[in-house]
């Protein structure tokens, strides 16, 4: 179970940052943008759909931005050479079964790592040639041009050297210290928690992301080998947890299709996209609870006995919620309580489904606050006084409202 947990911090640590390097991106395809739209009759990237009337104008996969729409578009899955077949087929059907709960968020891309560095080179390669292809750029400058060198270079720092790496992208500006030398990025990062997933036998992968671009209008998700699948039964459905947990965050992130109300990159309660306790409960909270609904012969514990574990998870015993933030020594704690808290809030709202089907459709509208008193009836800060008196019953009490699957 701690794997799992560190897991979860690593994915979001992840996602975070990549994020909040969207905006080099969506800048340079704004200014690709303009240029192309004084051509109105140019159809640049061939799809049929003129430049001035293209959403993607250099992608020829995509003419209309879907971020945010549930639709019908295509989920591409892209195995290292050395990820086995009941891998594979794990993890694609584990997937597809977290979109037939969740939605289809799409379009979607899923690249899934294995141990050796071929796999992984080659891989990387696949991936730069269609970034590099359809304008979906990390940087772009004169001195550091984004082409399929860079991007490679980017993609599986530091094997191939960094020479062709905008230097903010790879080091501390304030003390010049090199970032990600041990882990690497991205291929190379992924391809190095499979070996460990590997070499520590653990019952689960190590590491998967959502390193969605909303500028690209994509989600991309990166996974190590999610060594889980290797064969049925607990870790395999564990596994799928792990994907399910992930693949939430496509929802999540789904609610915010622009910046243009602002504050959707910063978590807290004051922000539009909340505090770390409910985004990351809620994703762990569904993941469980849907895996367990879905097949009542599952292999896990019962989300009861789940809900126990994570209070006993707690290493800290008097913090409020609002603070489990990163600067925390108990910032673990946004699993282990946070999934309680939302299955708290869940019950009160008497809807399994509140979260999806109210409090994300209009959370970027109304904001975390008032998306949540929407939502549950209550404001936050009156919850983190019934949260206070809720996490004090005896661990029988607080089971009573934990569905029975
Ligand atoms: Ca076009
Ligand atoms: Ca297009």
């Amino acid at each position: 179970m701690k794997e799992y947990s560190y897991d979860l911090l690593t994915i979001t640590l992840l996602l975070f940052t990549l994020i909040l390097s969207c905006s080099d991106s969506e800048n340079q395809i704004q200014d690709n943008t303009s240029n192309l739209t004084e051509q109105t009759d140019a159809d640049t990237d061939g799809d049929g759909v003129v430049d001035s009337e293209d959403a993607w104008p250099l992608d020829s996969s995509m003419s209309e931005n879907l971020w945010g729409i549930i639709n019908n578009e295509d989920v591409e899955f892209f195995f290292a050479n050395d990820v086995s077949e009941n891998i594979a087929q794990g993890t694609r059907d584990s997937f597809l079964e977290a979109i037939d709960e969740f939605g289809n968020w799409g379009p979607t891309e899923l690249w899934v790592s294995g141990p050796g560095k071929d796999g992984s080179v080659e891989l990387a390669n696949l991936y730069c040639n269609r970034r590099v292809e359809r304008g979906q750029v990390k940087f772009q400058s004169d001195s550091y041009p984004w082409t399929l060198e860079s991007c490679m270079q980017f993609s599986l720092y530091p094997t191939l050297g960094y020479d062709l790496i905008p230097p903010e992208h790879i080091s501390n500006e304030e003390d010049g210290s090199i970032y990600n030398e041990e882990e690497g990025t991205l291929f190379e990062y992924y391809r190095g928690k499979s070996v460990m997933s590997i070499e520590n036998n653990l019952p689960t992968g190590w590491g998967k992301s959502l390193n969605g671009e909303r500028a690209w209008g994509i989600k991309i998700f990166n996974f190590s080998l999610p060594v889980g699948f290797g064969e049925p039964g607990y870790n395999f459905d564990y596994e799928k947890v792990n994907v399910f947990y992930e693949y939430f965050h496509a929802l999540q992130e789904s609610a915010f299709p622009d910046d243009a109300l602002g504050d959707t990159y910063e978590f807290g309660e004051n922000t539009r996209r909340g505090p770390h306790w409910f985004y990351s409960g809620a994703s762990t909270y569904y993941a469980e609870y849907a895996v367990r609904k879905r097949d009542e012969n599952h292999n896990l514990n019962s989300l009861k006995d789940r809900i126990e574990q994570q209070f006993g998870y707690a290493m800290c015993d008097n913090i409020l919620l609002s603070d489990l933030t990163p600067d925390s020594e108990c910032f673990l704690m946004k699993f282990y309580w946070g999934m309680p808290a939302i299955a708290y809030l869940l019950d009160k709202a008497n809807n399994q489904n509140a979260i999806i089907e109210t409090f994300y459709p209009n959370l970027y509208e109304y904001g975390f606050k008032a998306a949540f008193e929407l939502t549950f009836g209550i404001t936050v800060e009156k919850f983190y006084d019934e949260w206070e008196i809720y996490r004090n019953l005896p661990m029988e009490k607080r089971l009573e409202i934990i569905p029975d699957i």
